[in-house]
């Protein structure tokens, strides 16, 4: 029978509710800056994509153009401010049922990496006490190419050594579910079902779950 031989995570908000200080720091330097505001059902369209892709997301919904070097400086700003509010992070914040779910996994003999466009993933898990927890970690200074590229979980299933239809990728933005899917790979959407519709499942969080019941969902005929 068909198994799973490594679990594919993303960091913002599958691990940790990071999303929720990106919109912060991206809605300050909207608002201080370019003269305008984001929502949050816009920022949904910014999950999973790089720090200058969003960038230019940002300024194409505004209207605003800018130079290349003011792009830049409003790219940094906007890091210091997002790494001002992660800088406060501790254990607590690792979201419902990740801790469990990664012990489990790995006592399943399934391996564990992290597939995150960000460049802040490490010192993130390094915060929350969990680097250890990943035996491959690919993140936005391994990857040229954002989400729904899917060259983030290629790399992962690479370094761990399986193949893209023995890995599970869990995901809580469109794009990383799309990124999952075009790397060959079965997909876990944490989050909305009416958000994520292209993923195989659709689970509010990692709260309760065994690997063995992804086995039977995603593998069994
Ligand atoms: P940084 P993920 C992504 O991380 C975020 O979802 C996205 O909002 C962010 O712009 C991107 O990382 C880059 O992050 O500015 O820290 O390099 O969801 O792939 O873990
Ligand atoms: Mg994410």
């Amino acid at each position: 029978m068909a198994e799973p031989k490594a679990f594919l995570f993303d960091l913002d908000g599958v691990i940790v509710d990071t999303a929720h200080f990106h919109y912060q720091a991206w809605r300050r330097l909207a608002n201080e800056k370019l003269g305008f505001d984001i929502s949050e059902a816009f920022n949904e369209s910014l999950k999973g994509v790089s720090r200058t892709e969003s960038l230019d997301r940002i300024l194409a919904h505004g209207n605003v153009t800018l130079d290349a070097a003011t792009k830049d400086a409003y790219a940094t700003l906007k890091n210091d401010w997002y790494v001002e509010l992660i800088n406060k992070m501790i254990p607590d914040d690792i979201l419902p049922g990740v801790t469990e779910f990664l012990e489990k996994t790995r006592s399943a003999g399934i391996k564990i990496g992290l597939g995150s466009v960000s460049k802040n993933a490490k010192p993130i898990l390094e915060r929350i006490g969990i680097l250890n927890a990943f035996d491959a970690i690919i993140d936005g200074t391994k990857i040229t190419k954002g989400k729904p590229d899917p060259e983030v979980f290629l790399k992962g299933a690479q370094e761990l050594g399986v193949s893209p239809e023995e890995c599970v990728v869990f995901e809580d933005a469109v794009a990383g579910i799309e990124a999952g899917q075009r790397a060959g790979m079965k997909t876990v959407g944490i989050g909305q079902p009416e958000i994520l519709t292209k993923a195989d499942i659709v689970l509010a969080n990692l709260n309760n779950l065994q690997p063995a019941d992804l086995q039977k969902a995603l593998f069994q005929p």
